[in-house]
């Protein structure tokens, strides 16, 4: 059986975190789990650390303050690389995205390298935002696709699976940006390499306990983010 490891920042999760692990270690893959918190003011570091110390498949990294949500999964990509994972998985510790819907991503890994969990592919996937959310994210996806050019309808997408091949072919240290560019980025570097990537319907449902840390300033960085890609794409300079 391959071996996989799904990576999941947490800031402020306690009310979710050990039910989300939970789920995942009950699946057929025997999937590992890799926590990545950021001294969670609420304790969450210290939920996962102590499920850590009874179950070898759960991992811990404690960074000392908020450092955002790129970084922690650029650690993440690095650790799956050291430690010699087949594949690793982004995926938020809210409930967001369904523990449920890995097999089918894992089950694609043999076809493509880079799978990703997708709100708009079949129609539109997501339960209970309000009609302006739902009009921002859909409108910033198609904004995001006409200017890269990377046919991949939901490019803010932070449920994927990347092979280890994927994981390898992309200089992640120069990463520069957060939350929605970094979601970006990472399949406009991966489509850029040439590897094969796939889309698959999910359903994304708003998270119910705890709060989101998405804020304007991420939604700012992404934006020019886009334009920045753009300009790449065209001088034909490297996507990182
Ligand atoms: N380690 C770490 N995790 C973060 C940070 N910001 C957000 N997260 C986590 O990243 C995931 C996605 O963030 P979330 O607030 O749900 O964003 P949203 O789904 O766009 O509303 C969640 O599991 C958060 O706990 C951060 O600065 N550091
Ligand atoms: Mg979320």
């Amino acid at each position: 059986m391959k071996k996989g490891l799904v990576i999941i920042p947490t800031y402020n999760e306690a009310v979710n975190i050990k039910k989300i692990i939970n789920q995942i270690l009950s699946l057929p893959n025997r999937l590992e789990i890799l926590v990545v918190d950021d001294n969670s003011p609420d304790g969450t570091g210290n939920i996962v650390e102590k499920l850590a110390r009874a179950n070898k498949r759960i991992h811990l990294v404690r960074r000392p303050s908020k450092m955002g949500l790129g970084t922690a999964y650029v650690l993440g990509f690095g650790y799956a690389i050291e430690h010699g994972y087949d594949f690793a998985f982004e995926m938020d510790a809210d409930f967001s995205h369904n523990p449920d819907d890995l097999p089918r991503f894992i089950e694609l890994l043999d076809e493509y390298d880079l799978i990703v969990g997708s709100r708009y592919v079949d129609g539109v996937s997501v339960v209970n935002w309000p009609m302006k959310r739902l009009l921002l994210s859909f409108l910033a996806c198609l904004f995001a696709r006409i200017v890269t050019g990377i046919p991949v309808k939901d490019l803010t997408s932070g449920f994927k699976c990347y092979s280890n091949k994927a994981l390898g072919s992309v200089n992640w240290k120069n990463f520069k940006v957060d939350g929605y560019g970094f979601q970006i980025q990472s399949v406009f570097c991966i489509c850029k390499t040439g590897l094969r990537i796939k889309e698959i319907p999910i359903i994304f449902v708003e998270r119910r306990q705890g709060e989101s840390k998405m804020s304007k300033r991420i939604i700012w960085e992404a934006f020019w983010l886009v334009w920045k890609l753009r300009a790449k794409s065209i001088l034909r300079r490297k996507c990182s």
